[in-house]
């Protein structure tokens, strides 16, 4: 079977030459269960590939039929997909197409209305994808396999889930192999799954779900040991949802990697909440070789911080971030603009407290409803929510990577606030943040630092060859700059007419 990775090609827009291409990670865990149950599996990743329909056509040449596809899908990248499996159908109609990822997890019904596609398989799909591979070749009745939802003439059937796999070493280590492009950043490791929290905007549970699951220390750091002597990352970033859920673990975790000295190779990268870190922890945690750290902090306002169900302060971050800093951590942090309830004054205090906590790096996100997130439901309700074509506008970076030209419109502007409000708050706060000396020449000069952000280039013909694509970049960077200004002037503008019209009126009535 063939396993697409969708992605627009312009999913990062101006950005996009400047910022690492990672692996579509869940799609290589599939196709490592699929090899080893010697099941003839081919990845193909939009990111990289330009010539889809070409592999496409030439891997299945020697195939039997039915030819088999399955898409993995983040809300970003539905329109691609469903433009690629409308291409693969009418090129063989009699194919079956699967889709799985987050967004037909979250939208079955919805996704399954599409003629192009026939099955979901809704969560994580190791244990399903190879059972329902091997009964769809053979022809056999599917009806019974777990966590898909598929149709029946003009009904879909939803069958029971699963429980999620509670043994992740059970499962083949992650296969780089499969992954030679060098435009990919391999620097990366997943050693847990899901997330026992609960906050209103995020949609790991609904594939990773809210059980904590991890690989044992043993075998994340055989991972490690692999990744290092074969590819020698210098920064290895652990995607888990959430690393620190069990301390146990983690300390383990640290005594193995520190009794075989990777920490003296590699530095890792990882995210936390606020409330998970203390001095002692962060020291340990430094000490082998976890030197950055990325704090979701959302919010300035602990009214709003409850509203997103974080279960934590703002305090609690404030405080984590300082620690951390303190040992010499690298920080990255996040906030989220456009909230229920938020200000503009809220929102510009977040862009203080990024320079006074004296960030590495922030981002100041839109708030993107997420299908299958509360946050969805609550957009739905309260009519903020703006879906654009196929969840076109579904991207929480769009204000700062968007032509400024060729606005992409909010996904969800909560009532009472104004889109091109909050639009400017993120600009200016990014201005705010990174307008200054030491910010921008990190940035040209530590390409390897941190979460890999922004990469200039890593030597000089990198550079060089990025330089036409870097002059556009500044350029619409300036226009995003001249724009703020103008909003800025125009809002004290506007103060100052209406002032100056009630005084007129005032002595008038006089
Ligand atoms: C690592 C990561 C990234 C990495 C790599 C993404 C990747 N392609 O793997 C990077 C940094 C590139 C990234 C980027 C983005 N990400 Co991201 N990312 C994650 C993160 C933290 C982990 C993903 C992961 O590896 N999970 C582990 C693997 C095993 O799980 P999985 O990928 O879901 O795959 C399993 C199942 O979904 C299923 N499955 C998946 N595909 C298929 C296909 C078939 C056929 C089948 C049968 C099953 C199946 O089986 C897999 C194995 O169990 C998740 C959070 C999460 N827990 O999912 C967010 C997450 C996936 N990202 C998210 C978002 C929003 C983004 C961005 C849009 C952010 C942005 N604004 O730029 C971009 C989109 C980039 C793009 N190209 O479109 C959202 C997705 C929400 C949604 N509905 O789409 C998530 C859920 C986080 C969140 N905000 O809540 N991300
Ligand atoms: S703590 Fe992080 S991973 Fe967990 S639910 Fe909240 S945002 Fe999602």
């Amino acid at each position: 079977m063939i396993l697409i990775n969708s992605s627009p090609k312009d999913a990062l827009k101006l950005f996009q030459p400047f910022l690492p291409i990672y692996v579509p990670i869940g799609i290589g865990y599939l196709a490592a269960v699929m090899k080893e149950k010697n099941m003839d599996v081919e990845v193909i990743d939009e990111q990289v590939e330009f010539d889809v329909i070409d592999k496409i056509k030439s891997h299945v040449s020697n195939l039997p039929t039915p030819y088999i596809f399955g898409f993995s899908v983040l809300t970003a990248a539905y329109k691609s997909a469903l433009d690629m499996s409308s291409k693969i159908k009418a090129l063989y109609p009699d194919s079956i197409i699967i889709f799985g990822g987050p967004h037909p997890t979250a939208l079955p019904e919805e996704v399954l209305a599409n003629q192009c596609v026939d099955i979901v398989v809704k969560g994580e799909g190791e244990l399903v994808l190879p059972e329902l591979y091997t009964k769809l070749k053979r022809g056999e009745d599917y009806s019974t396999v777990k966590n898909i939802s598929y149709k029946v003439g003009d009904h879909i059937i939803h069958n029971d889930r699963s429980p999620m796999i509670v043994d992740l070493d059970s499962l083949p280590s992650f296969p780089y192999h499969l992954f030679s492009n060098p435009s990919y950043d391999l620097g990366f490791i997943v050693s847990s799954r899901g997330c026992p929290y609960h906050c209103i905007f995020c949609s790991n549970r609904i594939t990773t779900g809210k059980k904590y699951r991890y690989k044992s220390p043993e075998s994340t750091v055989e991972e490690l040991e692999n990744l290092y002597n074969n590819y020698k990352p210098k920064m290895v970033l652990f995607l888990d949802d959430n690393l620190l859920v069990n301390r146990k673990r983690i300390y383990k975790l640290m005594e193995l990697i520190r009794a075989k000295n990777l920490h003296q190779k590699m530095k890792f990268s990882f995210q936390a909440r606020g409330d998970n870190v203390d001095k002692e922890l962060l020291k340990d945690l430094y000490d082998s070789g976890f030197q950055s750290v990325f704090f979701g902090l959302e919010t300035t306002s602990e009214k709003i911080m409850k509203i997103l169900k974080k279960g934590e302060t703002v305090e609690q971050c404030i405080s984590a971030v300082n620690m951390a800093k303190k040992a010499g951590f690298h920080v990255s942090a996040t906030f989220i603009f456009g909230l229920p309830s938020e200000t503009h004054k809220i929102r510009i205090n977040a862009a203080k407290l990024a320079n006074e906590l004296e960030l590495d790096m922030v981002r100041f996100n839109n708030a993107t409803p997420y299908p299958g997130t509360e946050l969805y439901e609550i957009a739905k309700k309260d009519g903020g929510m703006f879906i654009l074509g196929l969840y076109e506008n579904f991207n929480s970076v769009s204000t700062f990577i968007e032509n400024p030209f060729k606005k992409v419109p909010f996904s969800y502007v909560p009532p009472g606030s104004n889109e091109q409000e909050i639009r400017n708050d993120i600009l200016q706060s990014y201005f705010r943040f990174y307008l200054n000396y030491k910010k921008i020449k990190r940035i040209f000069t530590r390409h390897d630092e941190g979460v890999g952000w922004f990469s200039a280039g890593s030597d000089l013909l990198n550079k060089i060859k990025k330089i036409p694509a870097l002059l556009v970049l500044m350029f619409f960077l300036g226009v995003k700059l001249i724009q703020v200004i103008c909003f800025i002037f125009m809002k004290r503008f506007s103060v100052f007419l209406a002032y100056f019209f009630k005084k007129t009126c005032n002595k008038e009535i006089r």
